[in-house]
């Protein structure tokens, strides 16, 4: 059986599951919301990397079906903990077919009416990557932020996005890419590229997210330099949402 074929009957017998990365306020420690991560576990207790599978997916035009079941599972685990506690968000990663197409908006809507979930408490991630340069991106963008979900450009300073094209778009928030993070204290080529990044940012009015922190160094560094929110294996690894709910309930 091909990868393809398997992917289409897990996704079609919705055996893919999702995971949460806690997302950390860096100045409060608080965990103030969290990043949704497809996994596939099979059944034989193997499982299957999600660059893997999510790129599986994206050739073989089953992009559509895993984010619209990534969407449903986060929002039945995680609906009743957003409920119940209006400052927690949850990102959710987009691919470039979604956003250029702008097709599971009204899917997500009515999900979000469904558990009662603000369109304030959810992220929409896309990388740059994710953002070629085109009117029907601007428009998905622009109709999401309207309805009050709020937009994040991931995996940021690995793509070739001009800083204009960056500053045509309204956005909310800008995640720096892990690599950038790794080169704080390192003598790497990244390093004297990574408080420019973070500059940026700021300049551009956006939150700020750090990616892939996993050193106390580097948490100071971030702090020090306004970086507002953080991610990484130094706080968490991406856990399910039973373990997820325990832990902000420790994290406020
Ligand atoms: O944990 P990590 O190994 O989860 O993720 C690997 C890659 O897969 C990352 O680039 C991440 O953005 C991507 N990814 C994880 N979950 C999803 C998802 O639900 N949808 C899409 N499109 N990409 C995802
Ligand atoms: O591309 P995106 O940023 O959506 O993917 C996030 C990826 O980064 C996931 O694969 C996630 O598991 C991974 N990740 C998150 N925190 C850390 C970290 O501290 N260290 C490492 N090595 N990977 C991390
Ligand atoms: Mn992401
Ligand atoms: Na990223």
């Amino acid at each position: 059986l091909s990868l393809a074929s398997e992917l289409a009957s897990a996704i079609r017998r919705k055996k893919l599951s999702v995971h949460y990365q806690p997302v950390i306020d860096l100045k409060t420690g608080d965990c103030v919301g969290a990043e949704a991560l497809v996994r596939w576990f099979k059944s034989n207790g193997t499982s299957v990397r999600p660059d893997i599978f999510v790129d599986v997916a994206e050739e073989t035009g089953q992009i559509r079906a895993l984010t619209d079941l990534v969407i449903e599972t986060t929002m039945r685990e995680l609906g009743p903990a957003m409920r119940r506690d209006r400052s927690l968000h949850v990102a959710i990663n987009l691919s470039a077919d979604d956003v250029s197409s702008g097709r599971f908006l009204p899917i997500l809507e009515r999900i979000l009416a469904r558990y009662d979930v603000l369109h304030e408490q959810i992220w929409l991630e896309a990388t740059e990557r994710g953002f070629p340069e085109m009117e029907a991106v601007r428009e998905t963008v622009a109709k999401a932020r309207a309805l009050g979900f709020k937009i994040a450009i991931d995996d940021f300073g690995t793509g070739y996005s001009s800083l204009s094209y960056i500053e045509s778009i309204r956005l909310d928030a800008l995640k720096i890419d892990k690599s950038f993070i790794d080169s704080i204290g390192q003598d790497l080529a990244t390093s004297s590229v990574t408080p420019h990044i973070i500059d940026m940012a700021k300049s551009l009015d956006l939150i700020t997210v750090a990616e892939g922190i996993e050193t106390r160094e580097q948490l100071n560094y971030l702090e020090q330099h306004g970086v507002a929110l953080g991610q990484g294996w130094l706080f968490a690894k991406a856990m399910p949402a039973r373990d997820f709910v325990a832990f902000v309930a420790a994290h406020r």
